[in-house]
């Protein structure tokens, strides 16, 4: 590895001619602040109620960001010579809430604290009035968040790129055990944390078709018209006064109301054409598995690319940049292929308006271009009909086919007669692929990959098992392509602000540095065996724990016992990270407490949180199940506080704040080879949870670095997984071999949590039996005896605690501003061109 710590990444970033100045934290927040509740109050008179006071403090810390947030636009300016932009493209962004981070970032909690308490309230009351921005689905839209925070915390010349969502990730209710989707209004009462910037406004059309003039030049004559204009939503440094932007596009018609048919009478066909183009902006896609919606969703992505890319090339001739120089100076990133219609739409904007020759415009275009890749499965790997393209974004695909043409010659000089390798890494899949339909569909991940001069896993495994299968033709012919970066989360929002108690432990040991240079960690690695350190690390659990429980008090009216052992999964409802698994246990557990009530139980409380996309009926099926089991578990009085399952709903960034400071057990279960990384275990790590997981994803990388006996790892890893799959897997053979196992199927298909339904579960059941395609039966019985071990070590506080230590001591490397820097170093730096 290049870099090791965040002090050597400000190196590479400084080499990157980033402005870095620190912050002189003097300004007047208290000033502005009452200004701002003045003009609250005038429209609400009275005392001040917690939405007023959250208002003016998000107002009052606007107004000092905005003003830092021109200082920074002004030094990238002036170094745009010698400092290459990054440009984050992506269609997700999972920002959470943003005040607290605000607060902390200008140094000024505590002045606030002091201002709400004048007004009868308290800070953390406040700050929950704020609602989530939830522009994202899981880990992919939450590491681009992260990654916005170490953008601004590393003084990275950048701009992050996505879309204004009115609606953001649905909101999740519980009706009778199941889940019901509403939307999420977040930005009802307004979003002070964005600046309009009407100037900013690019035509992007849709439709229509190619016009060739007479020297062969080909133009494209949309037939639809919308205009994109730019949100910035402002994101602080906490170490400087630098503060990143997040650009974000709102579409709207380009043509007025039509005056026709409004005078007569037709107001909704005299807006027609407005409400098409709004609706570009109206929901996040939470699904992935419907094709429901999907000419929307290839809008929404087009629209991101063609309006930043159009941004970006206006920038860069406004800075006096040469054309030839736009690869050199600015790279575009792109998160998953979501927005992997950018090469092809920068080649049409360097060719169509910009006059370019193919040769020079792809030049370009390669040396700006890379992609991470975010996930294995198949089913997630966009591909977009031919027909759709055709009709939505013409001038694209002929673009296409002819980066597509090239390639294929190209590689017919360097490996002549292999049409198997042609026909498979081909830019367009025939018809026949899985989940074709029939039809042709461009394989946008190879876009991508031709199209970039590097391409990423998100960690060590993952990156591996990319190389190998999924895209090994790519590896083969271009190895130097191929790197790994694993991922991050930032110490600031997930360790500093969600729990402060435990920050305030470190800082007592290690000083505050923890928060710029997460290496520090390591420093409580000698400490480990200090009771005194392990007795303030329990302290602070505890204390977290009790928060929790009061909140589930609050939101289930259910009584959980802070003093049991707290084993959490949260984390989106997915097959392949096995939440089933999870109940499986819980299930067994519970049949053995009732066998033996008077046995010597460790007692725990099970928390689950995390959204099902619509569509996806067996994530569904799974909540269902948590809740059956949870009813009957939570009310048997045989078991008491023994065991308890909860089911959290509505998870989201904020809650996630709240329920990892408190996880004794962090739950990191996947397949081996399924989950690319996970952040949520990098999360819980770095709070003192132990995880429970299997080898896969970072969950391999965090063993190696705070030692693999300090994690409690089982299951088949993933050559295991393979073999057993090529030898003929028979889950059937699991549960004859397995009482335990037979019993707990038998009571799920049964109705046993059903009031005897036999019907409710009998899909769940059937796959399990049937295909069971991500093992949950072979690994059930080393998962409930590591479960065991669990127990064991839970019994014994002090054991415990030091461990805890030991995961936080491990923790340095996670940090983003260690994989941003690895992102500058390998893939974003001048120097990475060659
Ligand atoms: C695909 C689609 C298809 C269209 C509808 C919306 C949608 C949304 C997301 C996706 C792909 C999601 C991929 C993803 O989130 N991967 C996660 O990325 C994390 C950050 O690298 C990583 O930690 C997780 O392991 C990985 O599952």
């Amino acid at each position: 590895m290049t870099v090791t710590t965040a002090r050597q990444a400000l190196q590479s970033i400084k080499a990157l001619g980033a402005h870095f100045k620190p912050a002189t934290m003097n300004d007047d927040l208290s000033q502005h602040f009452k200004t701002a509740l003045r003009h609250e109050l005038s429209q609400c008179p009275g005392q001040p109620s917690r939405d007023s006071l959250m208002r003016a403090a998000a107002g009052a810390c606007r107004e000092l960001l905005a003003t830092r947030w021109a200082a920074s636009q002004a030094a990238d300016r002036e170094r745009a010579a010698d400092a290459r932009r990054v440009h984050y493209l992506s269609m997700e962004f999972l920002m959470g809430r943003a005040l607290g981070n605000a607060l902390a970032a200008l140094g000024l909690d505590e002045t606030l604290r002091a201002a709400f308490a004048e007004q009868g309230q308290v800070l953390p009351e406040v700050l929950e009035r704020e609602p989530d921005a939830a522009l994202g689905n899981g880990g992919l839209g939450r590491l681009a968040a992260c990654f916005l925070d170490s953008f601004a915390e590393l003084g990275l010349p950048s701009f992050g790129y996505g879309l204004r969502y009115q609606y953001g990730m649905f909101a999740q209710g519980i009706q009778n055990g199941r889940q019901v989707e509403t939307p999420d209004d977040w930005m009802a009462l307004g979003n002070a944390w964005e600046l309009p910037r009407p100037e900013l406004r690019y035509p992007v059309g849709f439709g229509g078709h190619v016009r060739v003039e007479a020297d062969g030049s080909r133009h494209w004559q949309p037939a639809e018209r919308l205009i994109a204009q730019a949100y910035d939503f402002i994101v602080p440094a906490h170490h400087s006064e630098r503060v990143s932007t997040l650009r974000q596009w709102q579409a709207s018609a380009a043509a007025p109301i039509d005056f026709d048919a409004f005078c007569r009478g037709d107001h909704a066909g005299a807006a027609r054409h407005r409400v098409a183009a709004e609706a570009i902006n109206w929901v996040l896609y939470p699904d992935d598995s419907t094709e429901a919606g999907r000419e929307l969703r290839l809008k929404q992505e087009a629209l991101l690319v063609s309006a930043s890319l159009q941004d970006l090339i206006a920038r860069h001739l406004n800075e006096g940049g040469a054309l030839h120089q736009l690869g050199r100076r600015n790279a575009i990133h792109l998160n998953d292929t979501h927005p992997a219609l950018a090469p092809a739409e920068l080649m049409r904007l360097l060719l169509d308006q910009h006059g370019l020759g193919w040769d020079e415009a792809w030049t370009i275009t390669r040396q700006a271009c890379s992609y991470t890749n975010h996930t294995l499965m198949p089913e997630a790997l966009e591909k977009w009909p031919l027909g759709m393209l055709e009709r939505l974004l013409p001038r694209h695909l002929e673009i296409i086919f002819e980066i597509n043409q090239r390639f294929l010659d190209e590689l017919r000089q360097r490996v002549p007669g292999d049409e198997a390798l042609l026909s498979r890494v081909s830019l367009i899949e025939e018809e026949g692929g899985y989940g074709s339909g029939g039809e042709r569909r461009v394989r946008m991940a190879h876009l991508a990959i031709v199209a970039s001069h590097r391409v990423n896993g998100v960690a060590a495994l993952h990156s591996e098992l990319m190389v190998q299968t999924i895209f090994a033709d790519f590896a083969r012919l271009y190895p130097e392509r191929f790197i790994n970066v694993t991922n991050g989360v930032t110490p600031r929002r997930w360790l500093q602000q969600a729990n402060p108690q435990l920050a305030g432990v470190l800082d007592a040991r290690l000083g505050q540095d923890w928060r710029q240079d997460l290496s520090q960690l390591q420093g409580l690695r000698a400490l480990a065996a200090d009771a005194g350190l392990g007795a303030e690390f329990g302290r602070v659990k505890r204390a977290n724990k009790q928060r929790l429980a009061a909140l589930v008090g609050r939101e289930l009216g259910l009584a959980i016992n802070p003093d049991s052992l707290f084993d959490v999964q949260i984390k989106r409802i997915h097959e392949y990270k096995r939440q089933l698994l999870n109940l499986l246990h819980v299930i067994a557990r519970y049949q053995a407490i009732v066998a033996q009530p008077d046995a010597d139980w460790t007692p725990r409380t099970v928390l689950i949180a995390g959204k099902a996309a619509s569509a996806y009926q067996m994530a569904k099926s799974v909540i269902q199940l948590a809740h059956d089991v949870g009813r009957v578990v939570n009310s048997d009085p045989r078991v008491g506080d023994k065991l308890k399952l909860v089911f959290l709903p509505n998870y989201g960034v904020s809650l996630a704040e709240s329920i990892i400071p408190a996880a004794d057990l962090s739950e990191q279960i996947s397949t081996a080879g399924t989950e690319a990384s996970g952040t949520g275990n990098m999360k819980f790590a770095m709070n003192g949870a132990l995880t429970i997981g299997t080898w896969d994803g970072a969950n391999i990388e965090m063993a190696e670095a705070f030692g693999t006996e300090n994690m409690f790892t089982f299951g088949l890893r993933t050559e295991a997984v393979a073999q057993i799959k090529a030898l003929g897997y028979d889950p059937r053979l699991y549960v004859e071999q397995n009482r335990q196992l037979q019993q707990v199927i038998d009571a799920i298909a049964n109705g046993g949590f059903s009031n005897g339904d036999t019907e409710r579960y009998r899909a769940l059941v059937d796959k399990l039996l049937g295909s069971d395609p991500y093992l949950l039966m072979a690994d059930f019985a080393d998962y409930l005896a590591t479960q065991q071990r669990v127990d064991a070590l839970y019994r014994d506080p002090a054991a415990w605690n030091q461990r805890a230590i030991l995961n936080v001591a491990g923790m340095g490397w996670f940090s983003t501003d260690r994989t941003i820097a690895e992102y500058v170093d390998k893939v974003w730096s001048a120097s990475t061109l060659g």
